[in-house]
């Protein structure tokens, strides 16, 4: 009777895990616990047919894997955090990584992947808020929620209702970078602008910044554009230089950002610069080398934040990468662990294994949107729109060491 009772315990439990996860085989019998359930895997041919795949969408290779690869180190950290933790409630997740590269076809393909072929519950990503404008159409068609970590242009999470984000828009975080600025130099008067003009979020952003830049009674001296592929911006700072600025801000993405800071500096320009969201990275450093020295740069993260689990984030981050945790990588953490979050909640109410992918999706994207979470990067929620509330921006500032090769971001507010 015991055994009877336990066969069919098992063929219920087969049945139900194939609702959920389509490539399921009948003779799946892995019930290995979440601490063993292959935690920080990403491929997915070896890995636990049971687990809840959620899709992680970032540039991994292209010059915005300079900054992709930050939300590929949060993401990971995150995955093993939540499955020894119990995943959701005893389930593991498993991330499904699918490199966008850096245009919108990258990122349109690695969203079909994921939604089609790895059959993903939601996604992170895309990287950036250009490719987010091809993709997230595609994820909202085909009732996906998508998680935004690392777009921040205006108009993302009004892409539709599948669309939200943990990364605060610049409109709200840029400004922040003007007052740190006037703080050091309150002589500031002639301000130069420089943007990406091939970029949607850093024409989002450019926006924003010579927004400030009038409200604060500072003169908009020159708006200089250029392309994020540019190298060479010699015609660009000469005409910034002058008009004789007192302030530069930069809003491209981190190769071009790093070169056009290095012309600036090698041109003999010698007041402030403020980097944009685009250049809020380490992997800057190697670009302009001991010239990044004093780049001012808003952030939606610090480190030094005393919430418990931005203690565990950082310890774990610290760990591997023997640094500090960027914005992209607690951004990233945060958006795996709202999922996270989010599916404990509707499997408390409805045994997410009982219900088909297209109801795990919907259930997962309102249960998302109302839910109140606990992140390194703060306690944030949504809009119903899907907009992120968060309460604490930061400034950091580059100090590069005096052989100009290494260096850090300290903050300054
Ligand atoms: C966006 C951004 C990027 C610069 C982050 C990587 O903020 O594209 O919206």
């Amino acid at each position: 009777m015991k055994y009877l009772i336990k066969t069919l315990n098992f063929a219920i439990a087969t049945i139900v895990s194939c609702a959920l996860v389509i490539a399921c085989s009948p003779t799946s019998t892995n019930t290995s616990s979440p601490a063993t359930g292959n935690p920080t895997a990403s491929n997915p041919s070896t890995t636990n047919q049971k687990a809840i795949p959620i899709g992680i969408a970032f540039a991994q290779t292209s010059n915005v894997a300079l900054l992709g690869q930050e939300g590929v180190a949060g993401a990971k950290i995150a995955e093993a955090y939540f499955n020894q933790q119990g995943g959701i409630n005893g389930t593991p997740i498993r991330l499904v990584f699918q490199d966008t590269a850096g245009d919108e076809q990258g990122a349109i393909n690695a969203f079909n992947t994921l939604i089609s072929q790895d059959k993903v519950v939601g996604i992170v990503g895309p990287t950036l808020s250009q490719q987010a404008f091809g993709a997230d159409p595609i994820a909202e068609r085909a009732g996906v929620p998508v998680i935004a970590a690392s777009n921040t242009a205006k108009g993302i999470p009004q892409i539709g209702k599948f669309i939200a984000r943990v990364s605060a828009p610049v409109a709200v975080v840029a400004p922040n970078a003007i007052e740190a600025a006037l703080k050091i130099n309150p002589q500031i008067k002639k301000v130069a602008v420089f943007y990406a003009q091939n970029d949607a979020f850093n024409k989002s952003e450019t926006g924003t910044f010579q927004e400030t830049v009038k409200q604060k009674g500072l003169e908009l001296a020159t708006v200089q554009t250029f392309q994020t592929t540019d190298t060479d911006f010699q015609s660009q700072v000469t005409n910034a230089i002058n008009v004789k600025p007192d302030l530069v801000i930069i809003s491209g993405l981190s190769a071009d950002g790093g070169n056009l800071v290095k012309q600036l500096r090698e041109l003999g320009y010698k007041g402030l610069i403020i980097g944009g969201n685009g250049l809020n990275t380490s992997n800057l450093l190697p670009v302009c080398k001991a010239l990044c020295d004093g780049i001012i740069i808003a952030q939606a993260y610090s480190p030094e934040l005393k919430k418990s689990i931005n203690t565990d984030f950082r310890k774990l981050y610290n760990e591997q990468n023997k640094k500090e945790p960027p914005q992209f990588s607690a951004q990233a953490f945060t958006g795996v662990q709202v999922f996270v979050e989010a599916l404990r909640t509707l499997d408390k109410t409805t045994k997410v294994s009982s219900l088909d992918l297209p109801q795990v999706r919907t259930k997962l994207n309102d249960t998302l949107l109302t839910g109140k979470y606990e992140t390194p990067i703060g306690e944030i929620s949504f809009t119903p729109e899907g907009e992120i509330i968060q309460k604490q921006f930061y400034v950091a500032q580059i100090k590069m060491e005096a052989d100009g090769n290494s260096g850090k971001f300290t903050f300054i507010q």
